[in-house]
């Protein structure tokens, strides 16, 4: 076993790149074995084993600080930091935390839970490094889902005028917890079909190459006099560019060498720097990759088949909610249904399958789902919009109040000991404090 002489990123950079995807096997593996009987946030993880031993085989960890997005996905950072004797105890009582803690590990440089933060989190280390007169490297690792949170934009907008020396590392999986949805989402589906492009363009370059020399040799003078712009129509990565960063990508976040040559290149980069990577949520263990949604976080399953072991027969809070917000809402046209990328976990997956027209998922953005339920609400519509109880806090702060007909449910409210185990309440409203809003 390779994972036996591995117990901190320095004994990474003692192995062969064969070693290195040997350990991403073994460390997949460790994964899925231990989230099988403790539960945990099962395809996040393994769609970042590679991209995680990348990161640590290249820069220098802790001195170089890698902050992570969300925190979901770092269990294959934390089996590589010195924790994998440990990693069985996950998410148990006294045992190791399902997120970074800074007081767990001095490779955990950020506490984390709420999506969308590493960028300005990141950007803080940068800048107290360079006021300091430190060299170290600061990389944050952000999610497709999580980077389309008003937060992450937020740091990206200061990032890129600040011009301090920072990695930003977007690990597209084209997924938050469910299908991500959303504008910018679309975008990076374009970015990412960039190498179609260059396919079809050399393809085309062939073909033209083929026709008669009178005919080919201008045709090809003028595609190429055309080529660029025809490419940054087709091709708009250049939005990061414009944004201040150097960007490099797509890469394969699967291809252990690609990545490191690119991290490589990347990491003494003058300025702010965004490398793209595709990685597939669930790589390596087939149910989570065909259904990546519900292998988001899991409760214990069997590791041959991925079913489940927390067989009920008596439904969740989260469900009755769900299906109950249905029934009023088929009786009540002005009932809207909102969830900040929580259909799952809100139960609203059945809204959103029973009546799509008046579901709205928003993606990772509380203050957007708040702030757009009262402009609903305004004009005589009725809303819920649910969301995790860690993130009700982040929304609160734009919330608006006062004679606002909603409803807001929040799931995991109380003991977060395991994932699937939400509750739904009623919550007053924040800003004003009133009492709960209720129709
Ligand atoms: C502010 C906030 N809202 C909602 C959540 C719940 N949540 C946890 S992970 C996740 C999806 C994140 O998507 P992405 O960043 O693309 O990471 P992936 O799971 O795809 O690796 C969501 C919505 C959260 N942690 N924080
Ligand atoms: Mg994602």
């Amino acid at each position: 076993m390779i994972l036996e002489r591995v117990n901190i990123p320095a004994d990474l950079k003692r192995l062969t790149v064969p070693e290195l995807k040997a350990l991403a096997e073994e460390v997949r593996a460790l994964i899925i074995d231990t989230v099988s009987r403790t539960g945990g946030h099962l395809a996040p993880s393994l769609g970042v084993v590679e991209l995680t031993i990348a990161l640590h085989y290249v820069l220098d960890t802790p001195s170089d600080k890698l902050v992570w997005d969300v925190g979901h996905q770092t269990y294959a950072h934390k089996i590589l930091t010195g924790r994998k004797d440990r990693f069985p105890t996950i998410r148990t009582h006294g045992g190791l935390s399902g997120f970074p803690k800074r007081a767990e590990s001095e490779y955990d440089c950020f506490d984390t839970g709420h999506a969308s933060t590493s960028i300005s989190a990141a950007l803080g280390m940068a800048i107290a490094r360079d006021l300091a007169g430190e060299r170290y490297r600061v990389a944050a690792v952000i999610g497709d889902g999580s980077l389309a949170g008003g937060l992450a934009f937020e740091g990206l907008n200061h990032a890129g005028q600040l011009k301090r020396n920072l990695l930003v590392v977007l690990n597209d999986n084209r997924m938050a917890i469910s299908k991500r949805i959303g504008a910018f989402g679309q975008y990076l589906t374009r970015i990412t079909t960039a190498p179609a492009y260059t396919t079809f363009e050399k393809s085309l370059w062939d073909l033209l190459g083929k026709l008669p020399r009178d005919l080919g040799q201008p045709t090809r003078v003028l595609f190429r006099r055309f080529r660029e712009g025809f490419k940054n129509l087709i091709v708009p990565g250049l939005t990061f560019e414009e944004l201040g960063y150097h960007y490099e990508g797509p890469v394969d976040g699967h291809d252990l060498e690609a990545l490191i040559e690119i991290l490589r290149r990347v990491k003494d980069l003058p300025g702010p720097t965004l490398l793209h990577v595709l990685t597939v949520k669930g790589k390596g263990f087939q149910p989570a990759e065909s259904d990546a949604e519900r292998f988001h976080g899991v409760c214990a399953f069997d590791p041959e088949t991925g079913d489940f072991r927390d067989h009920k027969d008596i439904p969740s809070y989260t469900e009755v909610f769900g299906t109950s917000l249905v029934e009023f809402a088929r009786q009540d046209k002005r009932i809207v249904a909102i969830t900040a990328a929580m259909p799952e976990g809100t139960g609203l997956d059945c809204f959103r399958r029973e009546i799509p027209e008046r579901f709205f998922d928003v993606g990772i953005a509380e203050q957007h789902a708040l702030t757009l339920a009262a402009g609903l609400c305004g004009r005589w519509r009725r809303s819920t919009p649910p969301s995790c109880s860690g993130a009700t806090t982040r929304s609160s702060t734009t919330s608006p109040c006062s004679g606002c007909r909603w409803c807001w449910p929040s799931t995991g409210q109380g003991w977060w000991a395991r994932t699937a185990r939400p509750t739904t309440g009623r919550s007053t409203c924040p800003t004003c404090a009133a009492s709960p809003a209720w129709w």
